[in-house]
């Protein structure tokens, strides 16, 4: 009897040990205002990304992946709470701090021993915690040359290009982390963020490409104040010198940061652009559209670097034997315009910024090649991460692990926004629900006004049906989902704007 106790304890033991042994390593690639309409693997037709697109084909592919508040910094906070921003204080870019000492993933993750980076871009004011290892971009950092913030607090200066670099730091600790004990690295990528600067070695990739106009890109915003008064438009926002590299005050800010070897190809690439751009003497319409046609090249062009190092990371994971027991998640910090309503940026609840890529591959736990239309958020990355740990999800956390949406194939039914910035690029604050079909948002501050859309019939949101005669039952009933979410995340402050 004793005797079988004891075959049975030790059996538990080892159990219990090669389970340890087996918790699985985590990789999440967070980009900065990658747009899902920029990825082949979600059907562009322009854009190239096969590295991305591996993520998807050997993972799952989320087609309803949403951020809870469109921004860096407070999308950044979301993903490490796993809470509102209401929740966990960093509201916006503007004026919030974040509380470091706070719970996150990270902290959990190292309470069951993991080892935890984050190198890149962090964009949230404070100092990481959590982390064993960190070294990241000061705010947002510089795309050539850049600057890193290391633990000492010092800030050490490199010489190359910001994709390159994050990736070689990652990698570099990757090599010399404790392979005895899972890890779980953030890589976060300043690519795609404005001003949009690609490698030198990616500069002409997209020249012989012409962009197809987005249908809504002449959007009149009729019916909608907030859209209309909005300044992130290609029209009007964006800048010839700044955005587009064109002469001018501020031409090529950044070119002061390069090397000489550096300046000379992205000078003999720009300026070829704007002698071109000034024999042509565009004005109205024709110069919006050559301003897309800039945007888009620039902005595919910073992705190329961006997919290649995300390749980098693939391809360290198989080369070390790591590809099997490692998650890999990428998503951006929140979606983007690619001339859609006119614009660039981000921050409004349509779709384009409400959205963001998300893939997520789970060797031997999600099968190669799914797509998910189930509406999961970045909320629900810290908890999927813990559930995937083995780790209790604290009661603290909002969001839900998605490994039991992928078995059951079913999401939540509605999802809560809320976006608080009121600054640059003049975006009202507002907060909204969006179900299957329709969606609901209510501005306020600076537009005070209500606007729904059918999804189904309405995909591109521009007819917004808000107070229209036939649609008082269906406002009622999402009212009343919106006054629930509010409720139940506890936003005592949208609750007093209903
Ligand atoms: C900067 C950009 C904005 C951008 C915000 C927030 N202007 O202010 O265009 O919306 O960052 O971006 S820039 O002139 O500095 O490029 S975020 O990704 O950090 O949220
Ligand atoms: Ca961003």
């Amino acid at each position: 009897m004793k005797r079988t106790a004891l075959l049975l304890f030790c059996c538990l033991l080892q159990a219990a040990f090669s389970f340890a042994q087996q918790k699985p390593n985590i990789v999440i690639i967070l980009s900065d205002d990658h747009a899902f309409q920029a990825i082949s693997a979600y059907g562009s037709k322009v854009a190239h990304t096969p590295n991305i697109d591996r993520i998807a084909q050997q993972g799952v592919i989320f087609n309803r992946g949403y951020v809870t508040n469109s921004i860096c910094g407070p999308s950044r906070a979301v993903i490490l709470t796993g809470k509102y921003s209401h929740k966990n204080g960093f509201k916006d870019n503007d004026n919030s701090r974040f509380e470091g000492s706070q719970d996150s993933f990270a902290k959990q993750l190292q309470q069951n021993g993991y080892q935890t980076a984050w190198v890149g871009k962090w964009h949230l004011g404070t100092k990481p915690q959590g982390f064993d290892f960190w070294q990241i971009l000061p705010g947002q950092g510089n795309y050539y040359n850049p600057d890193f913030i290391m633990m000492d607090s010092s800030k050490e200066r490199r010489e190359g290009y910001a994709t390159n670099l994050i990736e070689d730091i990652a990698e570099d600790w990757l090599d010399q982390r404790d392979s005895s004990r899972p890890f779980c690295l953030v890589i976060g990528h300043k690519a795609t963020h404005r001003a949009w600067e690609p490698d030198t070695a990616d500069l002409n990739l997209y020249d012989n490409v012409q962009f197809p106009l987005p249908h809504n890109f002449y959007d009149n915003y009729a019916n909608r104040p907030a859209a209309t008064g909005q300044d992130m438009s290609i029209e009007k926002t964006m800048t010839l010198d700044y955005d587009l590299k064109m002469p001018g005050k501020n031409s090529r800010g950044n070119t002061a940061r390069m090397n000489a070897a550096q300046k000379a190809r992205y000078n003999a690439y720009y300026d070829s652009v704007a002698a071109d751009f000034s024999r042509r003497d565009l004005s109205g319409n024709a110069l919006t559209e050559w301003k897309y046609q800039r945007y888009m090249r620039d902005y595919l062009a910073c992705a190329a670097s961006l997919d290649r190092n995300i390749g980098r990371t693939l391809d360290y994971l198989d080369q070390h034997g790591l590809r099997d027991n490692t998650i890999v998640i990428y998503l951006s910090d929140q979606g983007f315009y690619l001339g859609e309503h006119g614009w660039f940026d981000k921050r409004f609840m349509y779709e384009e910024s409400f959205r963001t890529p998300m893939m997520m591959r789970y060797p031997g736990v999600i099968k190669p090649g799914s797509q998910s239309d189930a509406m999961v958020m970045n909320l629900d990355i810290a908890p999927t991460l813990l559930e995937a740990a083995g780790a209790a999800i604290p009661p603290a956390m909002q969001g839900q692990s998605i490994l039991p949406v992928l078995k059951k194939g079913k999401g939540r039914e509605a999802m809560y926004y809320h976006y608080y910035e009121n600054g640059t690029h003049s975006v009202s604050p507002h907060f909204g629900v969006r179900t299957e079909r329709y969606k609901l948002i209510r501005f306020y501050e600076r537009s005070d006004a209500w606007e729904l859309y059918d999804l189904k019939k309405d995909p591109r949101e521009v007819n917004n049906l808000f107070g229209r005669k036939g649609y008082e039952k269906i406002t009622a009933k999402l009212k009343a989902e919106l006054t629930s979410l509010i409720r139940r995340y506890e936003d005592t402050q949208a609750e007093t704007l209903l």
